[in-house]
């Protein structure tokens, strides 16, 4: 792709915008980065662009600034369906995602990660195994580095390991990944793609472009992604926590094995992962898979797998404070995600959920309680969707409150020594947070200042 003496709009002015601006402009294009945001509200990011040299467009979205553009490059998200976007359609005009951008300008072999949820500690997990194997390896993509800030710096024998979201597969042309990895699908982001169906396809788009050539990691215990297996041109590697595979990676009497046609090859025992809880097993199995097609050594893959403690706002430890544990799982941002936080805590539980409403339903969640959840603390737009959903379950102990402060407060007041507090809100947090990040640094502000007190 040449961009010299072509315009290109670039629509959203966060993380992403401001690598696609940055990196089109120093390829020569005329680059113009568009935000619905006030002025004042990313007075920041304006000050960063024009400083640049970079023109910006703030306030709306006008469809004047679609004239004489030659590609138009929206942030994942941002859906493809506002009206800009459609009218960019209906112009016929170039629309592709930062991804593909990212790929069109890498050398480097790909391997790309999706899923509902793992997908940030897998790819955090197969870089580190890669990376302790003595290759050349950088994570990007949905984890926070966009794959546009990476692509060119890295060399045609190494490896960028990128986490992918349906968002940003939605706007894919030529993207193909060397492997491509789907860890499991359940319902998110249902407020975006409408229906389960369509956000099926938009995953599915990891491997739309793959070849007999290509790899494609699938997990055969979750009946949608191992049906994937029938619509990929790839060679399929199939990876179980719950059964023995004819090829593949599984586990037999508590060991990760390799089963190559007729070879067995043990990893590790399952006990001795750095990382707990059955989801997270099986995003070892996935990246066992993943090692195994990179040629990893196998002692430095098992040494890999043991030394790795996880990822900041997944399951994250806190502070004990007089006995009772707080666990930050602020990356929790759908039902699915908490309910294996749930699964993975021994203790009794006081939990704090809530955020913003992807209109997803809560009923299944609330039934994972049972057992386990002794007191609950909602925030946030789902509060009383939680509350309700909670109340049909037997949940009797259930405060509302308004902010992070009073919630781990409030959470305190209703836990015991040998109780953990545990934040897994099941939804997304910009009703009240910048990002998922923002949610968990308060709750762990809020943790280690009730601790002082
Ligand atoms: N905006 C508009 N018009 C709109 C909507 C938004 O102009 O109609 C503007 C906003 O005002 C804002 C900008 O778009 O200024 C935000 O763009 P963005 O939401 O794409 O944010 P980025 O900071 O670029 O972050 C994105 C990903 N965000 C989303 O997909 C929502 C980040 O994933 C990712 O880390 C980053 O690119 C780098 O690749 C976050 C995420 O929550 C972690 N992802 C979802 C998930 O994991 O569930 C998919």
């Amino acid at each position: 792709m040449d961009f010299k003496g072509k315009k290109v709009l670039v629509i959203g002015m966060a993380k992403t915008g401001l690598s696609v601006a940055s990196f089109l402009h120093d390829h020569g294009a005329e680059v113009l980065v568009n935000d619905i945001k006030s002025r004042d509200e990313v007075f920041e990011e304006v000050k960063i662009l024009e400083s640049m040299g970079i023109k910006t467009f703030t306030g709306g979205h006008p469809e004047k600034l679609l004239d004489d553009v030659n590609l138009v490059i929206p942030s994942p998200g941002i859906s493809l369906n506002i009206p800009i976007l459609k009218e960019a359609k209906l112009r016929g005009l170039h629309i592709i995602s930062e991804l593909e951008l990212g790929f069109l300008f890498s050398r480097a072999r790909i391997i790309a990660v999706t899923g509902t949820n793992g997908k940030t500690t897998t790819t955090t997990l197969i870089n580190e195994i890669l990376k302790n194997d003595g290759k050349e390896t950088v994570a990007a993509g949905n984890i926070g580095v966009p794959l546009i800030q990476v692509a060119e710096s890295v060399s045609i024998n190494g490896y960028i390991v990128t986490e992918v979201s349906s968002f940003q597969l939605e706007a894919t042309e030529k993207f193909k990944p060397k492997i491509s990895v789907v860890l499991n699908i359940t319902p998110d982001h249902l407020n975006r793609h409408i229906t389960f169906e369509n956000y099926v396809l938009a995953k599915s788009r990891i491997f739309e472009n793959q070849d007999e050539n290509d790899f494609t990691v699938l997990n055969a215990d979750d009946d949608i992604v191992r049906d994937l297996s029938q619509k990929t041109r790839s060679k399929v590697v199939f990876f179980s926590r719950k059964k023995e595979l004819d090829d593949g990676v599984f586990v037999k009497n508590d060991v990760i094995v390799i089963k190559d046609k007729d070879r067995l090859c043990p990893v590790c025992h399952s006990k001795e992962l750095g990382i707990k809880g059955c989801h997270n097993l099986e995003n070892a199995l996935a990246a066992t898979a993943v090692a195994w097609l990179c040629n990893v050594n196998l002692n430095s893959l098992a040494e890999t797998l043991k030394e790795f403690q996880g990822v900041e706002h997944r399951l994250e430890y806190v502070d004990t404070v007089a006995g009772v544990k707080f666990i930050n799982d602020s990356k929790a941002t759908n039902p699915d995600a908490a309910i294996k936080a749930l699964e993975a805590v021994e203790e009794p539980i006081v939990l704090i959920a809530g955020g913003m409403d992807k209109g997803v339903n809560f009923t299944r969640f609330a039934q994972s309680f049972k057992n386990r959840v002794k007191a609950l603390v909602v925030l946030g737009e789902t509060a009383s969707k939680i509350a309700e959903a909670a109340r049909e379950n037997g949940v009797t102990c259930i405060k509302e409150v308004s902010t992070m402060e009073d919630a781990v407060d409030e959470a305190f007041k209703r836990a015991v020594p040998g109780d953990c507090v545990l934040l897994s809100p099941a939804c997304a947090s910009w009703d009240m947070f910048k990002d998922f990040e923002e949610r968990g640094r308060i709750f762990k502000k809020s943790v280690k200042e009730m601790g002082r007190k």
